[in-house]
């Protein structure tokens, strides 16, 4: 038996774009998601767009129920900026009212929530004036997440600010799926920097409301793997590092971005343009606690040709194709458990183990009807399999000392992805896209017996 430690978060993560529906409904406006699919359909799978997704903002109350009856003690969900502030400055009462409701039905069910505020939803009017590009966003997001904190800090303890910041990062700007889908690595350099002050101004913005509540920020973390022990691997592992890892993490948690990241930046041309004051914004917010996204280890090698400047963050480090690799055919992943051992022991070693917990873990497989049993239960051992092998290592990391305090898994149930649409499946339970109908997974009874025992 493997026991976890008392008061362990198990639970599930979601997102609302993913997940809310009426995306362009109750006082809603229109995010680069719902811009994107109504511009180029065909770019997303079978033409699934965001506007009904999952259906959460009419099945909310029999959800939180659901919830309950999985044994989730907590669980991580998104408010839409987009919804709550329709133009950035007017708050929408019927998105105060649901968000409320929402939160306060989690509570009744023993579920505690812990709420991002940003998931990959840019809205659309500020994209309009450049989104991350522009420093307005900084003060326009630490605006949104103050009035978060102010309306919601009564029913909401755990809040965090981004969710894997360096997607929207890379995907908007260097590999083209999300909007804008531009390639462009300085713009990238910006649209992080300025990300990472929005970050830092909402922690500010936090601390001068909230007296009892924590804050952190939701990271896409492996640790970088090396081809060999060859010195031009280990450099490029440790560039990739610098780039993927450290360049939140670091200021997150310790208060500044490494030295040699900025002097890599400047060799090649790229450093954002920075203002007054900047420093010690950075210097000055850390975080409470961390959240940790992990699906698949980062594996490099030292690229075979290199432009200098770089153009993009190839130039820096080529994937490596690990020939022993276990592989997820649907999502395409390697799946490689270890590295939640190692990361463990990073925060602890690397970051003076702060506290952080596994936010989001788990495995999209397409066609699972091809599971169902006679009585319509998709029977997902797979799922279960993966999930225990990772709940293995990450248990040695808590035996040797790191400070995990949750695992949620990816998630609560089947739910809208990006361009990816309802192609991969992930949830505990699955979700009939004619009727919305929710049905238990054997991964959701399964996860229901990990929750009660604290352990398995
Ligand atoms: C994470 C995102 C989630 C979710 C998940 C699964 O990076 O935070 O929003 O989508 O990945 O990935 P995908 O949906 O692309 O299969």
């Amino acid at each position: 038996m493997k026991d976890f430690p008392k008061n362990f978060l198990w639970g599930a993560a979601m997102s609302a774009p993913q997940t809310e529906g009426q995306s362009l409904a109750f006082g809603k406006s229109a995010t680069t998601w719902d811009h994107w699919f109504q511009k180029s359909p065909e770019k997303f799978n079978q033409s699934q767009g965001p506007a009904i997704t999952s259906g959460v903002y009419d099945h909310y109350l029999a959800d939180c129920q659901r919830m309950e009856e999985i044994g989730l003690n907590s669980l991580r969900a998104s408010i839409s900026w987009a919804r709550l502030l329709p133009d950035g400055k007017t708050i929408n009462s019927a998105a105060v009212e649901f968000y409320r409701d929402y939160f306060s039905a989690m509570s009744a069910h023993g579920v505690e929530p812990i709420i991002n505020l940003f998931h990959f939803d840019m809205p659309m009017w500020l994209m309009d004036q450049g989104g991350w590009e522009s420093r307005d966003s900084i003060e326009a997001f630490a605006f949104y997440a103050k009035t978060c904190f102010e309306l919601f800090g009564d029913l909401v303890k755990k809040w965090t600010t981004f969710n894997e910041p360096m997607v929207h990062v890379e995907c908007g700007y260097l590999y083209q799926y999300h909007y804008p889908a531009v390639i462009d690595f300085q713009r990238a350099v910006q649209v992080g920097y300025h990300t990472l002050l929005a970050h830092k101004a909402a922690v500010k913005a936090f601390r001068a409301v909230s007296e009892t509540g924590e804050i952190g920020i939701i990271l896409n973390i492996s640790p970088t793997y090396p081809k060999s022990e060859a010195k031009a691997d280990l450099l490029a592992a440790y560039r990739s590092d610098l780039l993927n890892t450290r360049s939140f993490l670091d200021p997150a948690v310790l208060g500044s971005i490494p030295e040699d990241l900025k002097t890599l930046l400047a060799e090649n041309d790229l450093l954002p343009e920075v203002n007054a004051g900047d420093k010690e914004l950075i210097a000055e917010n850390l975080v409470d606690f961390i959240g940790l996204n992990y699906y698949q280890p980062r594996r490099v090698q030292t690229p075979q040709a290199a432009n200098r400047p770089a153009q993009m963050p190839a130039d820096f480090y080529a994937p490596y194709d690990w020939p022993d690799k276990k592989i997820n055919p649907y999502r395409g992943w390697e799946i490689y458990p270890e590295a939640l051992y190692d990361v463990a022991l990073m925060m602890k070693d690397d970051y003076h183990n702060i506290p952080w917990f596994v936010s989001e873990n788990g495995m999209g497989v397409a066609d699972e009807e091809r599971f169902m049993n006679a009585s319509g239960e998709i029977e997902d051992d797979y799922r279960i399999a993966f999930m225990e092998e990772h709940l293995s290592y990450l248990h040695q990391g808590i035996l040797e000392g790191s400070k995990c305090f949750g695992y949620h898994a990816w998630t609560f149930i089947d739910c809208w992805s990006w361009l990816n649409g309802y192609r991969n499946r992930y949830g505990f339970y699955r979700l009939d896209l004619e009727t919305l109908e929710r049905s238990v997974k054997k991964s959701g009874k399964w996860f229901k017996t990990v929750s009660q025992n604290n352990g398995f």
